[in-house]
């Protein structure tokens, strides 16, 4: 997978795309991730790239012109991206599906605003997608490209190893995880649940699903409606439910 990312702070990603898993996939050239300033492409000569608002107004707005020029010379060297992606608070909100979606194609570009806004022709004529990682307000798009990018690239085939990936999307989809221990087996008189020192793996399959469940009702009940439940899943729930009933 390609990602160029048109920036004016090229800086700011050098921390998380140089540590760790996505160093490991640029390495392995799995993912390629480019990093463009927008100030490359802007035509005057003190390389401004933002300009007064029309209409008056407070702050400044980044100006079309940069921004078109950069996409063309993407398309010119590198083909026609798949996605153009603004990040931005108007989007669409960022989650584990579209990051799965946005996983399986070849070429993304992401452009990170920046100032009070962006020439609205950028949106209308340049950008396929808009996304908002929340509802709050940063400074700029650095931060949601970075979050994108990463939640994105451990999906793409190789990044995480095959095992991993292939557990992720048969498994806990759509649960929150169970919890996990290691060693020593107590700490500070805090023990480690007996159930996964027995070495029965049924039980801990179940106990593990079960965790998964009580997890999610307790702290997430919103993902149930869209978690995947197999009939042993609403047969542990409908047990949970049987215990709270006891209990009331
Ligand atoms: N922005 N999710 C960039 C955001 C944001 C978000 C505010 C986008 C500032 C310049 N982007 N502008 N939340 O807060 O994507």
């Amino acid at each position: 997978m390609m990602v160029d990312i048109l920036t004016l702070f090229p800086e700011m990603f050098s921390g998380p795309f140089d540590a760790s898993i996505i160093k490991r996939a640029r390495e392995k050239g799995i993912i390629e991730i480019n990093l463009i300033n927008i100030r490359d492409f802007s035509r005057n000569k003190h390389r401004t790239v933002d300009d007064t608002p029309y209409g008056g107004g407070a702050g400044m707005v980044m100006a079309a012109e940069p921004l078109f020029e950069a996409l063309d010379w993407i398309r010119a060297h590198r083909g026609v991206p798949d996605r153009v992606i603004l990040l931005c608070p108007a989007g669409r909100t960022f989650n584990q599906r579209v990051a799965a979606e946005l996983s399986r194609v070849k070429h993304l570009v992401l452009i990170c605003g920046h100032y009070e806004g962006i020439d609205e022709r950028v949106a209308e004529h340049l950008v396929t997608d808009e996304i908002s990682i929340g509802d709050y307000v940063l400074t700029g798009g650095e931060l949601p490209a970075m979050v994108v990018v990463d939640a994105v690239c451990r999906l793409v085939p190789g990044v995480l190893g095959e095992r991993a990936s292939a557990l992720e999307e048969s498994f806990n989809d759509g649960l929150l995880e169970y919890p996990h221990y290691t060693r020593p087996r107590e700490y500070r008189g805090y023990r480690v649940p007996e159930v996964l020192l027995s070495g029965h793996h049924e039980q801990i399959r179940l106990w593990r699903r079960r965790q998964s469940l009580l997890r999610t009702l307790a702290s997430r009940p919103d993902l149930l409606a869209g978690a995947n439940l197999t009939d042993e899943d609403r047969k542990i729930l409908a047990s949970v439910m049987e215990e709270i009933k006891s209990l009331i």
